[in-house]
């Protein structure tokens, strides 16, 4: 059984920018939804989070999910991992972009031409993304390229080969209380305000 992981701060901490409202209504309705309805899905192959090394190896390795369950695990799996994943990018007391790592640094001077361009680039294509979905900035392994991009509905990028490191929901929920359907405004405030650098790995 997966459990719903409490929020790494309290429901009201990123006001006003998330509201308490909005924040209760996205983790205890649409995030727990996730969890629910994984835990149905994996009644039909009860061991297999287990058998896998957990739900990160099994949504890189989707061709491993008997063919019955894949599309659920995917969906639903999917959304447990990026809700889970997300929290842990926003903060009330966000590390500094420049206080992230030399290589970090490097590669997004070299990628995108630096961090005001890196900002651009998640907010023009979170705000162009057709229908639900995540923007996320992602390391290319091998290549240790850095990419930004969008995926559709609970789709991550572990299933692409690629490395997640920082992501915002895209999905109306996530912003049509405090932002109605201006999806920039909300990508906007939180990328100047709360997105955490500090979960950039050294
Ligand atoms: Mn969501």
């Amino acid at each position: 059984m997966i459990k719903l992981k409490p929020l790494p701060y309290a429901y009201d901490a990123l006001e006003p920018l998330l509201s308490e409202k909005a924040m209760r209504l996205h983790h205890e309705t649409h995030h727990k939804g996730y969890v629910d309805k994984l835990n149905t899905a994996l009644e039909g192959d009860p061991t297999l989070l287990n058998r896998l090394g957990g739900l990160y190896e099994v949504l890189s390795n989707p061709q491993w999910i008997p063919l019955e369950l894949k599309q659920s695990v995917i969906d639903f799996g999917g959304g447990v991992w990026n809700h889970d994943f997300y929290w842990g990018c926003l903060s009330p007391s966000p590390g500094s972009y420049m206080d992230t790592p030399e290589w970090f640094q490097t590669a997004v001077n070299n990628t995108f031409g630096g961090y005001e361009q890196l900002k651009d680039k998640l907010i023009q294509e979170g705000a162009s993304h057709f229908g639900s979905g995540w923007v996320w900035l992602v390391l290319v392994p091998h290549t240790n390229t850095l990419r930004v991009y969008t995926t559709l509905n609970q789709n991550t990028p572990m299933m692409r080969g690629h490395v997640p490191l920082l992501t915002i929901d895209l999905w109306e929920h996530a912003h049509y209380i405090d932002y109605e359907a201006n999806r920039k405004d909300f990508l906007t405030a939180i990328i100047e305000y709360i997105l955490d650098w500090s979960v950039i790995p050294q």
